[in-house]
């Protein structure tokens, strides 16, 4: 099997069906961050080409968005089919671009892509596109042209999330994925080439935020963008946004607490915990990053914290017995770095891990996963998102405080509740000011949405709430006689 990084697809975009040549040629370098080598160039996108696609994607749209949805449901199965043909060399791909261990590339990371197909095919099926109210007929129609911008962290996850329901909407788009992860995005485009995508529905334009991003986002032939990233990204892209009147869906990361209340199982939810928010580097936008525990049980969560770390294994993710890879580029472990010395700085106590490289790694992005205790949550690492293998243990005293502390964040993406009454940890559950809430370390329901409150996002994905995104809703007043 060829390396992705000797595909001649690298140096083109997928623009009308067809794979071409950029305006310009400008290239971009891949770097394997277990390495810090250059692995590939791909061609980096400019405003025209965003022009040329957007174009195709107009074109495109009278006849996709009136095709029935039979059909749809077709292409989307047919995307799966051919998806997991081609996993096995995707998941090298991701490996090689964002260094997830290949056993949870190969795993977790692939396998999201068909479940989140699977659900838009089933969230297509369920949806009901049209309702009689009275005299009234409301009818779901798609937005039109779809502006999609992913991240680098779970590329394939990220991409089906917004793929898959603009093309079950009836929609076409133009995808610009991240430039940490173009080589599997370009996978992914072959994969829908092969489906049977019709020409001009689905368009790739690899490139840069500041170039093609800022292009998509000012564009007035697209309708909507659905954007994952940073907060300082979606603050980019909603005021360039704003002076077409596109809708915007942003999905921007949080500080996720996980309140462990005195009746729960330590044993079991401390480890759980850990390696839920070390699980891809601590890069997830859920990760459970702050663990909340009663005051009488923080040396107890210590130990057992310090006890799941010692069995981390980090290294090449290239071996199977790697259970943690490098963080996925210079700026993330600078980043990373800096708010580890701020926890030591603030006082934070370090039970774990700490600055630097694990002792045999001394190239690549790698992170000694770190664990602080006694953390409180006015400190730098409570606040903001490391988006590495780093987790707070804060203290508390009483049910009011736990819930008062996981509120005290700009971040609403997601909350976390253990215990062994489950009538308790409902409660505790319905206060938190979180997208979701999983109790109990329930993982995975694929047909629940996600998304976040406060400057978490604004939007769903996943499941009907998902799909509204890339709808319209049209009143048709007077459609029945009365
Ligand atoms: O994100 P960027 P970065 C958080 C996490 C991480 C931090 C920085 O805390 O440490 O963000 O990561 C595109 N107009 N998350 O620098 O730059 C960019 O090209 C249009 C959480 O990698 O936001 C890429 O495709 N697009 C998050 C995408 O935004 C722009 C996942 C994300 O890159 C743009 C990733 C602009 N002005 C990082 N600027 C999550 N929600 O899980 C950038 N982009």
């Amino acid at each position: 099997m060829s390396s992705p990084a000797d595909n001649p697809n690298t140096r083109l975009f997928y623009i009308g069906g067809r794979w071409v040549e950029p305006a310009t040629l400008s290239l971009l370098d891949v770097i394997d961050p277990a390495t810090e080598t250059r692995v590939a160039q791909v061609a980096q996108g400019s405003a025209s080409d965003v022009d040329a696609a957007v174009a195709a994607a107009r074109t495109a749209f009278p006849a996709y968005s009136a095709s029935s949805h039979t059909q749809r449901v077709e292409l989307l199965r047919q995307i799966v089919s051919v998806y997991q043909r081609r996993m096995p060399e995707i998941a090298d791909a991701l490996t090689l671009e964002m260094g997830a261990p290949i056993t949870l590339a190969r795993g977790a990371q692939i396998a999201a892509g068909v479940l989140t197909a699977n659900e838009a095919i089933a969230a297509l099926e369920r949806f009901v596109f049209e309702q009689q109210r009275g005299s009234t007929l409301l009818v779901h129609e798609p937005i039109g042209v779809c502006g999609l911008i992913t991240a680098w962290n779970w590329p394939m996850f990220l991409t089906f999330l917004k793929v898959m329901p603009a093309l079950a909407a009836g929609c076409t788009m133009l995808l610009k994925p991240s430039e940490f992860a173009p080589l599997s995005a370009m996978l992914f485009t072959e994969v829908l080439a092969e489906a049977g995508v019709p020409p001009g529905v689905f368009n790739l334009v690899q490139g840069t935020g500041p170039v093609v991003g800022a292009a998509m986002t000012a564009h007035p032939g697209i309708d909507m963008i659905s954007f994952t990233g940073s907060t300082r990204g979606g603050i980019a892209v909603a005021q360039s946004a704003a002076t077409t009147v596109k809708r915007v869906v942003q999905e921007l990361g949080g500080k996720s607490a996980n309140i462990l209340l005195p009746d729960a199982d330590f044993a079991s939810a401390v480890g759980k915990g850990v390696a839920h928010c070390f699980n891809n580097s601590g890069q997830t936008c859920v990760a459970p990053s702050r663990m909340l525990v009663p005051r009488a049980r923080h040396e107890e969560a210590k130990a057992l914290a310090r006890a799941t770390v010692a069995s981390i294994v980090v290294g090449d993710p290239r071996d199977p017995r790697t259970t943690m890879g490098p963080v996925v580029g210079q700026a993330q472990f600078d980043k990373i770095q800096a708010l580890i010395m701020s926890g030591i700085d603030d006082g934070a106590e370090l039970v774990s891990g700490g600055t630097g490289r694990p002792e045999h790694l001394p190239r690549g992005y790698f992170v000694r996963p770190t664990v602080f205790a006694g953390v409180r949550n006015d400190m730098r690492i409570a606040r903001e998102e490391i988006f590495g293998p780093v987790l707070c243990i804060l203290p508390y005293d009483s049910e009011d405080e736990a819930v008062a502390i996981a509120n005290d964040s700009a971040y609403g993406l997601s909350g976390y509740v253990q215990g062994a009454d489950l009538e308790r940890a409902h409660r505790v559950a319905a206060r938190l000011r979180t997208g979701t809430v999983n109790i109990n370390d329930a993982r995975g329901d694929p047909s629940a949405p996600i998304g976040g409150y406060k400057q978490s996002g604004n939007g769903r994905e996943k499941s009907e709430a998902g799909m509204l995104e890339y709808l319209e809703t049209k009143a048709l007043l007077g459609y029945q006689r009365g």
